[in-house]
Parts: C-alpha cells; structure tokens; sequence
C-alpha cells in the first residue's frame, strides 16, 4: 500500500498526535527539513518572497511561487503545505493555483482570508480581512477544483491578528469549515499563546486546527495539544538562521581577510555534494556515460 504525500498531511492534521512542519524556500531547504524527519514543510510566502528577493505582500507572482514549491518537491517525499496567501487573486485564481499543486505534488494549500495584494501578518495593526462570503467562495473553489481527493484546503483565520477579536475567529472559523474547508489556521502575533489556546479550547476539535508559534515560540506541546491543535508550523526559522550564518560567515571572512577561521565552521563541499547525491551520477556515468 502506498501511502501519498497528501495522505500524510490528512492524517498528520486528524491523527491524535501532534505534527510540526517545518519552514522551506527552496528545494534545498526543502531537503534539509526532510533530513529531520519534521512531518511536512511549510512552504512559506514569506521566506519563498525574500528568497526571490521580493516582500511579502504578492510581490511573486503565483507562477514563480508554484516553479520554486515544485523544486521542493521534486527532492522529497514528505507532504508540502504551500502558504497560498489569499489565493492570488479571486476564486478562479485559486482553482487554477490548485489544479497545479495538484499536479506538482504539493499536498495542501493554506488561503488566508485577506484582501489581494495581501500584507505580511506581522507587520501593521488592523489589517482589513476578506468578506466571509467571498473567502467562502474561495475554499468552495478550492476544494472543487482539487483533482486528488486527499488534497487538503487549510483556511487561515486572520480576525485575532487584524484586532477583530475571538467571536469573530469563531464566526469565521465556523463559516469556512462549513464552505468545506479540512482544517483551521489560527493566526495570532501576541507573545503570549493565550490568545490561540483560547481558541483550541472553544473550537473543540471541530476541524483540526493549526497554529504558527513565531512570536509565541515557548509554548509548550502539552499546552498545544490539551488544547486540540494539531499541527504546529514553524513559519520561517530556516530562512532566519540562514541569514544569521550568512552574515557570520560574511564578517569573519571580510574582517580576517582569510576563509581559515571559518573552515571547520560551514559545511565541507563534500556535505553539498552529498546532499543531492553526487556519488549517483558517478554510479550513472559508469553505466551510461563514455
Ligand atoms: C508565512 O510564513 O509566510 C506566513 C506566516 O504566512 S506569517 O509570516 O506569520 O504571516
Ligand atoms: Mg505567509
């Protein structure tokens, strides 16, 4: 029996565990999240932006988007949710973008219920959410429009962050899951976990829920999983500590104007050949080559 990628993302958000995705921009921070065995990757909007050296505010444009998540899912097998934003326009947007995940492999999307051009969460206050009728129309369209029946259509729910409170979360929370959204993402950027434990408790496992820790990152998973949430998604480290080592390795190298100091610091060329498999086009060139 072969279980598919998008098998494992359902059953990682409705199983009893609780699962982490970690954060990738690109096909090799894709490999190394699966190195680590971390249940699925989070294919981030805003780190797959920076990488392109672009905002987070729909700068790439969904082509570009979807050309780097297929790269990361050329080189693994664990499920990949793609960040979708709001969906990149209007429905008919999404029903586009979902036939393409689905034939690329991509196990979920994630739509938040933003106007287009959307604005990274954590920047600003009270930031305006979409009609609930038309995200409705949205999640409606998705969940159509995918042509694998395990494909999962993750609604993000950005009232607590935009100010508009938990009755609200609630409201909205229940609205997509009726339009026929599989789980729930609640979104929040204080620094305490209160605010999405408060939620978990009140939504009560009606869908499974997900939550991005980023500004709350000490929460604990017995907390998180007394509370019902599922999945946890850790939004954008790899991207942050690439930029921390990048800039060491940078200062070091420029202030000693020599690469001695950090030699045994980095990674060996060898480790960089290994990752995509070197020795395999060795191998193949015996067979094949001349
Ligand atoms: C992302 O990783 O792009 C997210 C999470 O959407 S956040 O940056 O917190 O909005
Ligand atoms: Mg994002």
């Amino acid at each position: 029996l072969t279980v598919t990628r998008t098998q494992k993302l359902r059953a990682e958000l409705f199983g009893e565990g609780l699962g982490f995705l970690m954060e990738a921009h690109n096909a090799l921070s894709a490999k190394i999240v699966e190195e680590f065995r971390f249940e699925g990757i989070w294919a981030s909007g805003l780190t797959i932006a920076t990488t392109l050296g672009f905002r987070d505010c729909n700068e790439a444009s969904w082509t570009q988007v979807l050309d780097v998540v297929e790269t990361m899912a050329d080189v693994t097998t664990i499920p990949i949710l793609l960040d979708g934003d709001s969906g990149f326009g209007n429905f008919n947007n999404v029903r586009l973008l979902v036939r393409k995940l689905c034939q690329r492999g991509v196990a979920g999307i994630c739509l938040a219920d933003k106007p287009f051009p959307k604005l990274n969460s954590l920047v600003g206050d009270l930031q305006p959410l979409a009609a609930v009728d038309e995200f409705c129309g949205k999640i409606k369209a998705a969940k159509d429009s995918q042509t694998d029946d395990d494909f999962c259509v993750v609604a993000r729910v950005e009232a607590l962050v935009s100010g508009a409170g938990m009755n609200e979360a609630m409201r909205r929370a229940t609205a997509y899951s009726a339009a026929g959204a599989d789980a729930v993402l609640v979104h929040s950027k204080r620094s305490s976990s209160d605010e999405v434990v408060a939620f978990g408790h009140r939504w009560a496992r009606r869908t499974p829920v997900l939550i991005v820790p980023t500004t709350y990152p000490a929460i604990r998973p017995e907390t998180i999983q007394a509370a019902g949430i599922s999945v946890v998604i850790w939004a954008n480290h790899n991207l942050r500590a690439a930029i921390s080592s990048m800039r060491s390795v940078c200062r070091q190298i420029n202030e000693a104007r020599s690469a001695a100091e950090v030699q045994g610091t980095i990674a060996s060329v060898g480790e960089v050949l290994e990752l995509f498999d070197h020795a395999e086009l060795l191998r193949a060139n015996e067979l094949y080559g001349t």
